[in-house]
């Protein structure tokens, strides 16, 4: 087994320049030497292709889906990377750019693995569509789009298909969510443990009832991971920081334990912007999030053979 870093340098689906320069951040900090040490393979599929745009198209394509064209565009290219890697037999690490790229890795990932989980971390919901949006941000609605909910343009990336089905997710870290958002976790098969909720039980029970929640349930795991679920304390260099989040701690052993679990087939690490890091506290984290839980992969690979 690889790593495959794909890079995606997509700054659109959030409508806020940065994002996309987060690849070439992580590679100047080399990552690649980071994962190699920890003794995995490497191989760097390099960036994703990102169509020229500007400002005038912003809504050329839908009056409330910014750059529809271009993030979907993305996101296709995105899924069949996604997809070699995982039918290859290697790891995808999809390093981000905005959070709309989660419709392409899950659209790729679930193409390879029938029936596919999803843990997505995050201060935001990432469940609204274009009519609920407030912003019209495309990040704001990759994970409804997965599970079938918004526009057809979204939900049927890459392939004519819902990806996964609503039950399959568990969502962590919602803080901020919109209103739209809050009507459609009321009624939803899926599992969100809001910032409230991890507060009340303590994150060593979230993790027993997300481990015990996919046990006999889903093939394998993709796991999307948002740097803005962290506090904005500690990893101010998001588009959209929001306070009272994760510790570092907590979002080391929420991923560790699925990295240990040998359900982990693919991880996504999004939302760095490194125009607003300061002092490189969020890389830093991001950093050190990928090279504890990659170290964790092995451990789990052979849990899963024995299992
Ligand atoms: C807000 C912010 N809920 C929106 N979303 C995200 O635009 O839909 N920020 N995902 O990271
Ligand atoms: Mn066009
Ligand atoms: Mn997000
Ligand atoms: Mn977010």
């Amino acid at each position: 087994m690889k790593i495959n870093l794909i890079g995606v340098p997509l700054h659109l689906g959030a409508d806020k320049f940065g994002c996309n320069l987060a690849p070439k951040t992580y590679r100047e900090a080399n990552i690649v030497n980071l994962i190699e040490s920890l003794g995995f393979e490497v191989f760097d599929c390099g960036d994703v292709n990102v169509l020229e745009t500007d400002e005038k198209r912003k809504y050329e394509h839908h009056p409330n889906l910014k750059y529809l064209h271009e993030v979907v565009d993305a996101n296709n290219k995105l899924a069949q990377k996604v997809y070699e890697s995982i039918s290859n037999g290697n790891f995808p690490l999809i390093l981000g750019g905005d959070h709309s790229l989660g419709l392409g890795s899950i659209a790729g990932a679930s193409k390879s693995i029938k029936n596919l989980g999803v843990v997505w971390i995050d201060a935001h919901g990432d469940i609204n569509t274009d009519i609920t949006s407030p912003t019209g941000n495309i990040h704001g609605m990759p994970l409804a789009a997965s599970f079938g909910i918004g526009h057809e343009a979204l939900v049927n990336v890459y392939e004519n298909r819902v990806k996964i089905k609503e039950e399959n997710v568990f969502h962590i870290a919602g803080r901020d969510l919109d209103e739209g958002e809050v009507e459609l976790i009321k009624g939803s098969k899926g599992q969100f443990y809001t910032m409230d909720k991890v507060k009340k039980l303590g994150i060593k029970n979230v993790v027993k009832d997300m481990l015990n929640y996919f046990k006999n349930k889903v093939d394998a795991i993709h796991v999307s991971f948002d740097l803005d679920s962290i506090d904005s304390l500690f990893a101010p260099g998001t588009g959209t920081p929001v306070k009272d989040g994760l510790s570092v701690e907590d979002a080391k052993y929420i991923l560790e334990s699925l990295a240990l679990s040998g359900m982990m087939c693919s991880l996504d690490i999004v939302e760095l912007n490194p125009v607003l890091d300061k002092d490189n506290k969020t890389l830093d984290i991001a950093m050190y999030l990928i090279k504890n839980t990659l170290s964790k992969l092995k451990y789990g690979l052979e849990n899963r053979l024995t299992a």
